[in-house]
């Protein structure tokens, strides 16, 4: 069976998503938010429990797993997942009916299996470009400023690749034309690791967006949730701009640009390497929780 004690290849994460959408299908719904180079489907969970007729809820949407070694970040995403679905606790029930949520824990599943069986610190996607290397940096391939913070124009560079074009990559791509299809939505949250650290856009400017406090004040109430947990404190909310370095091509930004999306947000979660012991995955989701609460 599948548990929070440990890590589990794509196989098993969508083998959970299919079995819980099994257990509550009046609250939810397999969905399918893209492609892969290999051939997988980018897959996630709908939750969308009844709601009084006429009523269309705000869309919160959770990306995880963009990255293929931050391996924490999709294992948090199925412990929030089974919160939302199993949890009792009033603010957590009440958290589950005010949304619509589309939530996907592996966004970049081909790479993430690679990571999984082959290497550990594979980031990147799995296509293969013109001279033979393989793999963009997903997180460098939406279409707003592409191309000219913290990224690499070599195909073989292990890491920061933007790919050979905005959206060369097909989980991109298909992923971005599923986020386009949607409306209503409000908050889309990004979970990278491991920073401890809580980002907005944008991530190539030191300008503000029209509602920065907005998004600060929401920042930060989310921080003080997590920090309710007593585990030392995320830095941010902030820019990347400021708090790390400019960044272009990031799913975030591309999001916040296409539909002025109002709460955008990228997580980088705790950790002091990839290889973050799977025993501390319920903390890290139990926090997840709390700092979700404390945007909604
Ligand atoms: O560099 C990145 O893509 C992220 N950091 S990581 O160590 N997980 O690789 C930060 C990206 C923040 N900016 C955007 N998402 N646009
Ligand atoms: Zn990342």
């Amino acid at each position: 069976g599948f548990s929070w004690d440990a890590y589990y290849d794509v196989d098993d994460i969508y083998a959970y998503l299919s079995n819980v959408s099994r257990t509550y299908p009046q609250w939810t719904e397999l969905i399918v938010g893209g492609k892969t180079y290999e051939g997988r489907q980018i897959r996630g969970i709908r939750i969308n429990t009844p709601a009084k007729e006429g009523v269309e809820k705000p869309v919160f949407f959770i990306e995880s797993g963009i990255h293929a070694r931050e391996w924490i970040a999709p294992a948090t995403t199925t412990y929030f997942i089974n919160q939302l679905l199993t949890s009792s606790n009033r603010n957590i029930t009440r958290l589950r009916d005010q949304f619509d949520w589309r939530i996907f824990p592996t966004v970049n599943p081909d790479g993430y299996h690679y990571s999984y069986v082959f290497d550990r610190y594979w980031r990147k996607t799995r296509s293969i470009s013109y001279n033979g290397c393989i793999g963009a940096d997903p997180n460098r391939n939406w279409d707003y400023n592409w191309g000219q913070y913290s990224t690499s124009t070599n195909p073989c560079d292990y890491q920061l690749y933007a790919g050979s074009r905005p959206f060369s990559e097909i989980e991109t791509r298909t992923l971005s034309s599923y986020i386009s299809d949607i409306d209503n939505l409000l908050f889309y949250v990004a979970f990278h690791s491991y920073a401890s650290l809580l980002l907005i856009p944008y991530s190539d400017s030191t300008e503000h967006v029209h509602n920065y406090e907005d998004l600060i004040e929401v920042g930060k109430t989310s921080l003080d949730y997590g920090s309710g947990l007593n585990k030392g404190r995320y830095k941010g909310p902030a820019t990347a701009a400021e708090a790390i370095y400019k960044v272009s091509g990031g799913s975030m930004d591309w999001v916040r640009y296409a539909f002025n999306t109002p709460l955008v947000y990228t997580y980088e979660l705790r950790g002091s390497s990839f290889h973050w012991p799977a025993e501390k995955i319920p903390e890290q989701g139990d926090e997840v929780t709390q700092m979700i609460l404390g945007l909604a």
